[in-house]
């Protein structure tokens, strides 16, 4: 019997510096075809391929430019009877543009979307149009499910987390998607290890038990692979050319706090690269002042660790459904100075509720602190999340479209929301340059001698300065060199 050919699609990736590996930036896709490849069932009637199209430049173009062509082509030539397409914000729109246009010489392919976007199904149906079939969340179960029906020659109903487009009516099976039982997703990493290379992620659990307004993973239910499994996954990857590997749970501390043995094993698999291999990984505030933390750094050789902060409001926090953090604001003085520098804090601005004023108090705050590494994001209201049901009610302002940015809060203007947003992205910059910096402490120091030193830099932006010129005036201060990041501008 002839199988049938799928075509996972991998579209650009958001900014040049994500192109390292793609087994990272596209993980679902080569995550979906380990699983799909691992059923009997499915890989007697199907083929799957990957299709990178990042190597078309310019990748981020959309379909307006001639060479781009290529772009069809790849896909086309293949005549694959499934095109799949995995949508996040940096590339629904242009899955949205390639779908559309592939089914012009593709009359007969069927065309599936999943991913974060295809959060809320009838909203994501009625903004991007591309698509026949639509899977919300966890797309194992529900895509298997999809490919059985259609070697059946059936339509994929009755499966959750699944839509299909039926006369030009979409049919919704409001459920939510099944889930695999964790032990059943193959190891993605050990079937590609050609492709490790660059910075890693890993995520030893998928899920999150709290509910911060603004996120998709609110209230995800955990799902956590058995210790052994991960810790072989592991193994692998860092006995592998990669560079470095961040672990992206929610809180590794938290997840394994009960678990000592899982650190010591972590730490003898760390401790045998003999490079400046290290581990990177998300804690929540309190672990700021828990001498576990120095500890674990240290043994896993952290270049920094993660914090989501998001706030230093008490009021936002509760804004987002973050109530239960404000009672670890307190550890961000207490930390030992030593981590301050080694801590990467996440913010996110504008926050409901939030004032300019206030924001920049807490900047200043927080620079002063020591805390000089920041990534502070700017607040998008994504469809699906508890923010983007309450947008109205909270008097949010944002983009309709991708990237879905706030761009006005009744509190915060347009203009304020623009000018402190770069002032925001100049400090990402910083944070990158200083990432690479041997010696950060010229950094700290900076900060602490000069308190008024945001508003400073205030003014260049009102006339006109952007996050560039002004990350490289402070490059030129702190450093005394123009700056110069090897991600593109
Ligand atoms: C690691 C990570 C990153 C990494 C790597 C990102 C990357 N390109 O892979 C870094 C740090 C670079 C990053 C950055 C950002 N990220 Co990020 N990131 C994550 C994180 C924590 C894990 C992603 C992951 O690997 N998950 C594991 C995989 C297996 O899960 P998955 O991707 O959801 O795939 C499953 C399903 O969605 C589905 N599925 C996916 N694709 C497909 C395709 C088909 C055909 C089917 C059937 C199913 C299907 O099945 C998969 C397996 O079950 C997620 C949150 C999360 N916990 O998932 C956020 C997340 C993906 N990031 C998010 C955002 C917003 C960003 C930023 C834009 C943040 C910012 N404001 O700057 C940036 C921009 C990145 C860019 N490229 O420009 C959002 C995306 C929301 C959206 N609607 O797109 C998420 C969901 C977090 C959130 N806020 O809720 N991120
Ligand atoms: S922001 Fe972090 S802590 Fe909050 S729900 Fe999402 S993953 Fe969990």
């Amino acid at each position: 019997m002839k199988k049938r050919k799928v075509a996972l699609v991998i579209l650009h990736t958001g900014r040049p510096a994500d192109l390292a590996s793609p087994l990272f930036h596209a993980n679902a896709l080569f995550l979906l075809k380990a699983y799909l490849e691992s059923r009997p069932e499915i890989a007697a009637r199907y083929e799957f391929e990957i299709i990178d199209l990042r190597r078309h430049v310019p990748y981020n173009l959309g379909l307006a430019v001639e060479q781009n062509i290529d772009i069809v082509q790849e896909v086309a030539a293949r005549r694959p009877d499934v095109v799949a397409f995995s949508l996040y914000l940096w590339n629904v729109e242009a899955g949205q543009a390639l779908a559309q246009v592939l089914r012009r010489f593709l009359p007969r392919a069927v065309f599936v979307a999943g991913g974060p976007e295809v959060s809320d199904r009838r909203e994501f149906a009625r903004m991007f149009p591309g698509f026949d079939v639509l899977v919300e969340g966890d797309g194992e179960v529900p895509f298997r499910r999809v490919l059985e029906a259609l070697a059946r020659g059936r339509r994929p109903r009755d499966i959750g987390g699944v839509s299909f487009l039926q006369d030009g009516r979409w049919v919704h099976d409001p459920r939510t998607a099944e889930l695999a039982p964790p032990d059943e997703i193959p190891d993605v990493h050990a079937a590609n290890r050609g492709l490790l290379e660059g910075r890693g992620f890993y995520l030893t659990t998928r899920g999150c038990p709290y509910d911060c307004a603004m996120c998709l993973w609110a209230r995800q239910p955990m799902r956590r692979r058995a210790r052994e499994r991960i810790l072989t996954e592991l193994a692998g990857l860092i006995d592998s050319p990669l560079s470095g590997l961040t672990l992206f749970d929610y809180d590794l501390l938290e997840v394994y706090a009960r678990d000592p043995a899982f650190f010591d094993r972590l730490t003898r698999l760390v401790r045998a690269r003999r490079d400046g291999f290290g581990l990177n990984f998300f804690v929540n505030p309190r672990y700021l002042t828990d001498p576990r933390l120095p500890e674990v750094m240290d043994a896993f050789r952290s270049h920094h660790v993660l914090v989501g902060l998001q706030s230093t409001s008490p009021a936002c926090l509760e804004a987002i459904g973050r109530g239960w953090s404000r009672a670890w604001l307190g550890a961000l003085e207490q930390a030992p100075p030593a981590i301050r520098s080694r801590i990467f804090l996440e913010l996110i601005f504008p926050l409901p509720g939030q004032t300019s004023a206030g924001f920049l108090a807490s900047l200043r705050r927080l620079l002063a602190l020591g805390y000089f590494r920041l990534q502070i994001f700017q607040l998008c209201l994504l469809r699906g999340t508890a923010l983007y049901r309450r947008r109205r009610a909270l008097g949010l302002r944002h983009l309709e479209r991708p990237p879905y940015a706030c761009i006005a809060t009744p509190s915060i203007s347009a203009d304020e929301c623009l000018r402190i947003g770069v002032l925001c992205q100049a400090l990402n910059l910083l944070r990158d340059l200083a990432d690479a910096a041997p010696d950060r402490r010229p950094f700290a120091e900076y900060f602490r001698r000069d308190r008024k030193v945001l508003d400073r830099l205030l003014a260049p932006i009102d006339r006109g300065a952007t996050s560039w010129d002004v990350a490289d005036l402070l490059s030129r201060e702190i450093t005394g060199r123009p700056l110069e990041l090897d991600h593109a501008r």
